[in-house]
């Protein structure tokens, strides 16, 4: 089996065995009544995370440096032919996705090349299925599948005039244009996008794989640089060992492949080419090494990071089962650098969100059981003190509890008040994240530009609109904040004036998402200093543009939102649920106290019931530990550890021993 296909393997059975451990815990919470509302939210999101893990990977490149050979060698090697068009020349005419989405059926979506007319940029363009032209594909006719996906490479020839308002003609750049014909027309392609539905082992398994055409032209795409480039979990760039890095080439990596947290990959294809007649086994080598090294100078990256190959070798073999061609086309060293350096890294990222979530979640509980456990201590201690004392004694007792419950519910004005307040703050730092008020920023950017797209001016305002952005974050840190100190010192009070045991979270950051804001910018501010940037002049493709940012710009809001969100919540919950379990505990307390009045040998029945009621927390708490920790051995690949056992409380030298446990803990 290929490489990259059983690393993918392991890494969607990961992923799914991590989901699995992730359901049992919320399972086992939400049956015990222990789940929140915040925290069966996080717990959702999560899941959905990893069952619905994307993972892109986009191959980018110069034309005919052999980009769907290479998509053809590693991924379709099993169809018995050649999948996707590649020959010499300009093939793959407009990028093409490779995916599976189990709702859609199986086949090929082309997105007409007029709808860049249109100002909804790409991204609006996926979920209306009216806008694309369907074709069916039958996975057993591997011919006729070909012959379908030629469509990618179909294209149209038009007006120069409407050339320029699809964006592939500019009088200023005319190194750039497409040739004009003896008939005045120019050839564009015919679709915008086009995206391959399939049922393929590693595309089931979530990989997005994007082919695109040539990018040197003008007229790419700007969703492909502003939005599919930056987001691909790795970038592909090929060369040609016959070429080396040409102009073109290097352009192409300045302009779509300098994003940081990306990772790249450099192919040097066609090594094949190399072998000379002339030349001895050793001589063809020795240019090979001469080739990589000069390659890694020019991009300024580790040799070791270029991998020469031969993509058409490879395919060719593996078509014909031919084990030394494989060898040969070097194309395992790839595959095996592509799969170890980029799956542990998602699975990183993936283990990483999920165990500092669920660790939160245990934080709570185990702050939760230690209330429970406290209050049962207490009602423990006051049974005991009624041993061998007279009825009047039981009566003064019930009087106390009674006004001691009442003085307790003076607590709910002042819970109401905190709670009122905390709304405000909470609504005061939501307000600026909202997307009302990013579309206005984004509308002020606009603005300020007019009609005037001038690279330099829409390049200035951009970098302002950031900075607002920033400053829009960085508010609501500080509001943040101050919801915190406001939190902690209500806490303060009404532990020491109600007897609660409320601890704020630590401060939440926000901070941090300003990454991500910068590497938009920085996306932006590239591409507006690209040749593409003309087409900025076009009222149509302003809108395009300012919908794209937006789009993007909203993700970070919304997940800054999400986080305080979640945050707030959780700090709420933490209130709701002390205020519960006090409140039971004193209708318990009265309870006990009333039974224990009319019958004396009530004592030790409510006695043992109390006892009963903390080793079940007692064992809720090792249980939920035992699920934390199946869930961190597997998120984080390592054995399971032995559970550690939650000692009793230490005042209690009574024996905990109890063969059933009762039912549910809402027994008041
Ligand atoms: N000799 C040789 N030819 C190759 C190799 N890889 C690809 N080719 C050929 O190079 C030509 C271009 O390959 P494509 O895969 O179409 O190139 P591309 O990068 O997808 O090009 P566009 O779709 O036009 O952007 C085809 O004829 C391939 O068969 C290789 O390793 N060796
Ligand atoms: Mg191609």
């Amino acid at each position: 089996m290929p490489t990259f296909v059983s690393h993918l393997d392991e890494f969607g059975q990961w992923r799914a065995e991590t989901d699995a451990r992730l359901a049992a815990l919320a399972a086992f919470a939400r049956d015990n009544d222990l789940l929140d509302e915040a925290s069966a939210g996080w717990f959702d999101a999560m899941r959905a995370r990893l069952s619905g893990e994307k993972l892109m990977v986009a191959f980018v490149a110069e034309f005919s440096r052999g980009k769907s050979e290479l998509i053809n060698a590693i991924f379709f090697s099993d169809k018995g032919r050649r999948m996707m068009p590649a020959s010499a020349g300009r093939t793959t005419m407009c990028p093409v996705e490779l995916g599976y989405d189990e709702a859609t059926g199986v086949g090929l979506s082309l997105l007409p090349i007029e709808t860049r007319l249109t100002p909804q940029p790409l991204s609006d363009y996926r979920a209306d299925a009216s806008a694309w032209n369907w074709i069916d594909l039958d996975l057993d006719d591997a011919n006729g599948m070909a012959e379908a996906l030629n469509e990618v490479m179909r294209t149209r020839r038009v007006s120069v005039e409407e050339a320029g308002q699809l964006g592939f003609w500019d009088e200023q750049r005319p190194e750039d244009n497409p040739p004009l014909g003896a008939d005045g027309l120019v050839e564009v392609p015919a679709w915008r996008h086009a995206r391959i539905n399939l049922p393929h082992p590693l595309l089931k398994r979530g990989l997005v794989v994007l082919d695109t055409p040539g990018l040197n032209a003008i007229g790419t795409e700007p969703e492909l640089t502003l939005g599919l480039l930056p987001q691909a979990h790795a970038t592909v760039f090929i060369l040609g060992a016959d070429t080396g890095v040409t102009k073109s080439d290097l352009d192409i990596w300045r302009d779509h492949l300098s994003g940081p947290a990306l990772a790249r990959f450099v192919v040097l294809n066609k090594i094949d080419t190399l072998a000379d007649p002339l030349s001895t086994p050793e001589q063809v080598q020795e240019v090979i090494v001469r080739q990589r090294d000069s390659v890694a100078t020019t991009l300024e990256i580790p040799r070791e990071h270029v991998f020469p190959i031969s993509a058409r070798l490879a395919l060719a073999s593996r078509l014909n089962g031919q084990a030394e061609g494989v060898a040969e086309s070097r194309l395992e060293a790839f595959e095996t650098a592509l799969s170890e350096d980029l799956l542990p890294r998602r699975r990183a990222n993936l283990a990483d969100a999920a165990v500092t979530g669920a660790e939160q979640f245990q934080h709570q509980l185990v702050r939760r059981f230690g209330e429970m456990r406290r209050l049962y201590a207490d009602q423990l201690h006051e049974l005991r003190g009624l041993r061998g004392k007279s009825g009047g004694k039981v009566q003064l007792m019930l009087h106390r509890v009674q006004a001691e419950a009442n003085e307790f519910e003076q607590c709910t004005a002042r819970l109401q008040a905190m709670r009122s307040v905390h709304a405000r703050m909470l609504r005061n730092v939501q307000h600026d994240l909202s997307s009302e008020r990013l579309r206005r920023e984004v509308d002020v950017l606009q603005q300020v530009m007019g009609g005037s797209w001038l690279p330099l001016g829409a390049k200035k305002a951009f970098v302002d609109l950031c900075g607002r952005l920033r400053a829009l974050i960085e508010q609501a840190q500080m509001r943040n904040n101050e919801i915190h100190d406001m939190l902690v010192a209500s806490y303060a009070k009404l532990n020491a004036e109600f007897g609660f045991s409320l601890v704020a979270d630590k401060a939440l950051d926000v901070r941090k998402y300003t990454e991500d804001l910068n590497l938009i910018e920085q996306n932006y501010v590239q591409y507006l200093g690209l040749s593409q940037a003309f087409r900025l002049a076009q009222a149509g493709f302003q809108e395009q543009f300012r919908r794209m940012l937006v789009s993007r710009l909203r993700v970070v809001f919304e997940t800054v939102s999400n986080d305080i969100e979640l945050w707030n919540k959780t700090a709420s919950a933490q209130v709701d649920s002390q205020l519960r379990e006090r409140r039971r505990n004193f209708k318990r307390r009265y309870e006990s106290l009333d039974r224990i009045q009319s019958a004396s040998t009530e004592l030790d029945h409510r006695l043992q019931e109390v006892q009963d009621q903390d080793e079940r927390v007692l064992q809720l708490q090792t249980r939920v530990g035992t699920l934390m920790d199946e869930l961190l051995a597997q998120a984080r690949g390592q054995a399971a550890p032995r559970a550690p056992v939650a000692a009793p409380l230490d005042d209690l030298e009574l024996d905990l021993t109890l063969a059933t446990v009762p039912g549910s803990l809402d027994g008041a």
